[in-house]
């Protein structure tokens, strides 16, 4: 199975990924997940100093009550340590730790809290600034009403219902719709009774309170229900606090991307989409810093990707009895062809023409190809993996290098 081997090393690509991003992360060999985020406020402690906050959370960044408390670190820039809670597996002494056993919980100051509204309220009163809770105590009475509504005020059921209901009635659809729609317009409604895009005159544990859920909403009704939030003319206020948020760098550090949302719906909770993905945000897609950070977590991290391909997308297969060690050779030259993409790629046609598909003299160095870049493509997470901005432009990437070889 002779590979074409013009494309770079992976010790290059690494090298001119990372002088491209100042993104990094730590690798966690033989752990899940494998690489694990580096939070913002680290770098106000001197090295080895105890970090304040102990946050437990899921090993798939999937949970959106974790993804509260991790806006707000982030966003104060609180030093924080995450340990990771594997949710199909919990371990007893999580478990026993934590009443609900449910995450996040965290540790403030060795004090376990949890509950993510009751984790987000603690840290606002051990780390007051900057603030999350306006300063006015009138205003600050109404945050902190707004924060307990946004798990009482049936929102959340109205979103979870609509979205995961596996029905095809389409009465029932409607009217689960309509429950929805009046929780939007109620959220609406909020949005306007303060100047600016917030939910209150800042923005607040409210605000944070809402975005994980109103992001998945947000990603999953256009693919799965044909409803749209964002572009909706009766959702005005709705749309530019989406836009206020995108302000946000902890936002950034912290959201999932629409395909990660929208996947996990259907693995998760099995329901099945109604029409195809849109297309994946082009800004996203082509922005260099997205792009070289995508490049610089896969070569950085392709011992544990390249691991993960023979082991899970059933590539090994194609070897039958025959020698596994060229099919992991033909892996790691795809993945190569896909970071140098990612590297060097952008708007014009990829350099290397036509290596696998009917062309090739050697299908299988195709067919591994093919099943590796589809299997990597839908197999990231963001932000389990990388940022979602650059899990946007890996996937648009794979797309183009796939189109290009077969
Ligand atoms: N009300 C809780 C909800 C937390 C929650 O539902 N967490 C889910 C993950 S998204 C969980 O721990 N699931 C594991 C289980 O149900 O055993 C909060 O706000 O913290």
């Amino acid at each position: 199975m002779p590979i074409q081997t013009s494309v770079s090393s992976w010790e290059e690509l690494l090298e001119i990924a990372q002088k491209n991003t100042s993104a990094r992360r730590v690798r966690r060999p033989g752990q899940t997940p494998s690489t694990a985020p580096i939070p913002s406020g680290l770098n106000k402690l001197p090295p080895d100093t105890a970090l304040p906050v102990l946050l437990y959370r899921d090993t798939n960044s999937w949970c959106p009550f974790c993804e509260r408390v991790w806006f707000a670190l982030e966003e104060k820039e609180i030093p924080f340590e995450t340990e990771f809670i594997d949710l199909s597996n919990k371990p007893q002494w999580y478990t026993d730790l934590v009443p609900t056993t449910l995450v996040p919980a965290a540790k403030i100051d060795g004090v376990l809290v949890y509950e993510s509204k009751d984790i987000l309220l603690a840290l606002e009163e051990r780390f007051p600034t900057p603030s999350l809770l306006p300063n006015d105590p009138k205003e600050n009475a109404v945050a902190r009403q707004l924060i307990a509504a946004a798990e009482t005020n049936g929102f959340l059921a109205a979103s979870y219902s609509f979205v995961r209901t596996a029905t095809a009635d389409t009465n029932e659809l409607a009217n689960l719709q309509a429950v929805l729609e009046t929780k939007l317009d109620e959220l609406e409604q909020t949005l306007g009774k303060y100047p600016g895009p917030y939910c209150v005159s800042t923005f607040s544990l409210v605000d944070i309170m809402y975005s994980p859920h109103l992001d998945r909403l947000a990603a999953n009704l256009p693919v799965y229900r044909n409803y749209h939030i964002k572009g909706n003319p009766r959702f005005p206020r709705l749309n530019a606090w989406f836009e206020a948020l995108n302000q946000h760098p902890a936002y950034h550090r912290v959201r999932s991307d629409s395909t990660t949302n929208n996947l996990l719906l259907r693995r998760r909770w099995g329901v099945e989409p109604s029409t195809n993905p849109l297309p994946l945000d082009p800004a996203a897609s082509e922005s260099l810093q997205f792009r070289a950070e995508a490049a610089e977590r896969l070569s950085d991290n392709r011992e544990a990707a390249i691991g993960d391909i023979l082991k899970n997308s059933g590539v090994q297969a194609l070897a039958g009895d025959g020698d596994v060690s060229a099919i992991k050779d033909a892996v790691d030259f795809h993945l190569r062809l896909l970071a140098d993409y990612l590297i060097h790629g952008n708007s014009v046609s990829l350099p290397w023409g036509r290596v696998g598909g009917k062309d090739n003299a050697d299908p299988l160095v195709a067919a591994v190809g093919a099943i590796t870049l589809a299997y990597v493509r839908n197999r990231i997470c963001a932000p389990r993996d990388m940022s979602a901005g650059a899990a946007t432009a890996f996937r648009a990437a794979a797309d183009r290098v796939l189109v290009s070889l077969y």
